[in-house]
C-alpha cells in the first residue's frame, strides 16, 4: 500500500462548499484513520493532467502508490477494501454495503442532484421540470423513509454505503427537502454528528477559505 493523497479545487465558489465530494474521501480516510494528505488542483485552468487522472476534469481523485482512482464512489469502495471500519469484510455485509454504495449513488442521488441543481437555480416553482423532479425524488424518500426508520445503519455497523448515501441526502436537506421524513433527516443528522464527518467538512471548508 502506497502514500495516499486526495486531490481536490485549490478554490471553489461559496455554494459548494462543504458539499464538493473530496468531503466524502476526507470522511472515510478519517473513519478509518488512515494517514492522508491533500493537494489541489486549479479550479479555473483544468490542465492535461487533470484529465489524465479524472476524464470529465472533476474532483476528487485518490493516488495509493502508483494506483490512481477517480469517482467517488470507486475511490470509498478501493478504502473499504482497505479498512474494516469501512467495509466489514463479512461476504453478506460486504455485499449489502456494495449495493447500498450503488443505491446511494444511482437511485437516490439520480434524484437528489438535479433537484438541488433545479432548487439553486430558482426554479422550484411551478414548472413542468420542477414537478417531475420533485415527484421523482419524493418516491425515493417514501420509500427510504421505512428502510431508515427500522436500523440505524444501512448495512448494519457504519459503512461506505452510509458515507454516500448521508451525503446525496445532505443535497436535498439543504433546503430542507426531508421535513415530511423523519426517518431519514435523523439518519442525516447521526450522521454529520459523527467525530470524522465534523473533522471532514471543517478541513474542507478551511482548505477552500484559505485560498479566498
Ligand atoms: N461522479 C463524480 C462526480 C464528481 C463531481 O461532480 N465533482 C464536482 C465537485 S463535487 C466537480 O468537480 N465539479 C466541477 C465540474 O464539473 O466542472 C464523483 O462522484 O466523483
Amino acid at each position: 500500500m502506497g502514500e495516499l493523497v486526495l486531490t481536490t479545487f485549490d478554490w471553489v465558489p461559496e455554494v459548494p462548499r462543504g458539499y464538493v465530494r473530496d468531503l466524502r474521501v476526507r470522511w472515510a480516510l478519517e473513519e478509518a484513520g488512515l494517514p492522508y494528505r491533500v493537494q489541489s488542483v486549479p479550479f479555473r485552468a483544468r490542465n492535461a493532467e487533470h484529465f489524465a487522472h479524472q476524464p470529465f476534469g472533476q474532483v476528487p481523485w485518490l493516488t495509493d502508490g502508483d494506483l490512481s482512482i477517480f469517482e467517488s464512489g470507486a475511490i470509498l469502495l478501493h478504502l473499504g477494501n482497505r479498512s474494516d471500519a469501512l467495509m466489514s469484510t463479512e461476504p453478506r455485509i460486504r455485499s449489502e454495503v456494495i449495493e447500498w454504495l450503488f443505491a446511494a449513488l444511482n437511485s437516490v442521488e439520480m434524484a437528489s442532484l438535479p433537484w438541488s441543481i433545479l432548487a439553486f437555480s430558482g426554479d422550484s416553482g411551478d414548472t413542468p421540470a420542477w414537478k417531475s423532479l420533485d415527484a421523482f425524488l419524493e418516491l425515493r424518500l417514501q420509500r427510504l423513509e421505512p428502510v431508515l426508520a427500522g436500523r440505524e445503519w444501512l448495512a448494519g455497523t457504519f459503512s461506505v454505503a452510509d458515507i454516500v448515501m448521508a451525503d446525496v441526502l445532505r443535497l436535498v436537506q439543504r433546503f430542507d427537502r426531508l421535513a415530511g421524513y423523519p426517518a431519514c433527516r435523523d439518519y442525516v443528522a447521526r450522521a454529520e454528528a459523527r467525530p470524522a464527518f465534523v473533522k471532514a467538512h471543517a478541513d474542507q471548508m478551511a482548505h477552500f477559505a484559505a485560498a479566498d
